[in-house]
């Protein structure tokens, strides 16, 4: 495959950008070779700066669940931009995007619009510290809620990927109440409101973990959070960046039926533009600036750009069967993808929920941080890069989910499936 203009380029970004890339979770730093430079997407597709196609299954991280350039979102974003990006003052979109989101998820009586689901999730622990007005949260190993310092602690994706311990330029002060239990542990839970009572102020959880791959909850996991933080006086935050009208279009909420008290948001929600949002009970929200003290503020919060786009991405999974249209695609080509492994006598794991998927190269269940990080990375990275020769873009990393998009049909997933076989004979060959 020619990638000599992504050479090139890579070469001057790395110059001009730490890694050549404004995220590292980009970097193919674990899986060898270089970041490819896109020029642009279509659908279901990616084209390289060297006129490389691929079906993507990364879609930005997750938001481009009506794939790339939907003429929806883009007619909807022309129209607006026309009027300006950016008023510093209300507009109706973000009334309209609010009143869209309480459609999918009810249990969000009132939402603040952000710019990405790090100041989501770090408003919400604000916002649940000054409800509470406890210091300490629980995290869960493995789960990454975006790069706020106190959430650096044990995370998952790229924090993950690069094998980095917690990051450098965290004072230990700022993570001095942030606890850490292993997922779907609900004793190790249980036992860290034993060991501090009356200071936790929340669990932030990942109620469908995406960042060390695909992990879904066990039963009666959330359920248990739930309980417990109801008993003890904490709140619940699930953090549905990721799985927000993924794993269900009321987000793991909704699939699980388990009400948190304030949900983060991101991606989906954007539409592929710069957008988070955390909202909740009504009587939580009423803490949030400017009608009560909890301060928090954004520029560019809820521009009508974003919003636009926020909103032409909602509506369209709003049309009866779209959604599940996706989620079919993803059980039959996981289904698919199983049944090429087994033929190569590669051993993988695939966990699904929703439109989001992770194949780990592992011979065991994958339930937690311990497990997923037992997969092989090298078998993964062999496989990654057989994929991306023929044609196939999955996150270039073992501890990330891939996500399909209303885009992707019977032509992308015959592809697909074809390359998996491919890339499982190659591991096969090589383990
Ligand atoms: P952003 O600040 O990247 O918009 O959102 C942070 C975040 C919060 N919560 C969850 C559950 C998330 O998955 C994320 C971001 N996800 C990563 C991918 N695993 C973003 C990709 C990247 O860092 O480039």
């Amino acid at each position: 495959m020619n990638i000599q203009k992504s050479i090139e380029l890579f070469a001057k970004a790395q110059t001009l950008l730490p890694g050549g890339v404004d995220s590292p979770a980009r970097a193919f730093r674990a899986v060898g070779g270089q970041p490819l430079f896109i020029d642009r997407g279509e659908g279901a597709y990616l084209v390289d700066v060297d006129g490389n196609r691929f079906v993507d299954y990364v879609l930005s991280f997750g938001p481009l669940i009506r794939g790339h350039a939907h003429p929806d979102v883009v007619q909807v974003l022309a129209d607006t931009a026309v009027k300006s990006t950016s008023f510093g003052a209300p507009s109706p979109l973000e009334v309209e995007l609010a009143e869209l989101v309480m459609a999918f998820m009810p249990n969000i009586e009132m939402i603040r619009f952000v710019n990405s689901g790090t100041e989501a999730t770090m408003s919400a622990l604000r916002l649940a510290r000054a409800f509470t007005g406890r210091s300490k949260i629980i995290k869960f190993q493995g789960n990454y809620h975006g790069h706020a310092d106190m959430l650096l602690v044990q995370a998952g994706s790229g924090v993950a990927t690069l094998g980095l311990p917690d990051s450098p330029g965290v004072p230990k002060a700022t993570v001095a109440d942030t606890l850490v239990a292993p997922y779907n542990n609900l004793e190790a839970v249980a036992a860290l409101f034993a060991q501090f009572p009356g200071e936790i102020a929340a669990i932030i959880v990942e109620p469908v973990a995406g960042n060390m791959g695909v992990v879904p909850p066990q039963p009666g996991f959330l359920e248990g959070l739930r309980a417990i933080t109801t008993q003890e006086g904490a709140l619940l935050i699930f953090d549905e960046v990721m799985t927000g009208f993924r794993v269900h279009p009321g987000g793991a909420q909704a699939l699980y039926n388990v009400r948190p008290d304030i949900t983060a948001l991101g991606k989906v929600v954007g539409g592929g533009l710069p957008v988070g949002a955390y909202g909740g009970r009504r009587d939580i929200m009423q803490l949030v600036a400017p009608v009560g003290p909890m301060y928090q503020a954004g520029t560019l919060s809820g521009n009508p750009l974003a919003m636009a786009a926020g909103i032409a991405t909602l509506q369209g999974l709003q049309v009866a069967g779209v959604w599940q249209g996706v989620a079919d695609t993803a059980v039959r080509l996981t289904t698919a993808i199983q049944q090429a492994a087994q033929t190569a006598g590669v051993p993988v794991q695939i966990n699904r929920v929703g439109t989001m998927f992770t194949t780990f190269f592992t011979d065991g269940p994958v339930t937690d941080w311990e497990s997923a990080a037992k997969s092989d990375t090298a078998k993964f990275g062999r496989a990654f890069q057989v994929l991306l020769e023929n044609g196939i873009y999955l996150p270039p990393s073992q501890f990330e989910a891939c996500f399909l998009s209303t885009a992707h049909g019977e032509a992308e997933m015959e592809w697909t499936v074809a390359a998996f076989s491919g890339a499982f004979t190659a591991v096969a060959r090589t383990a």
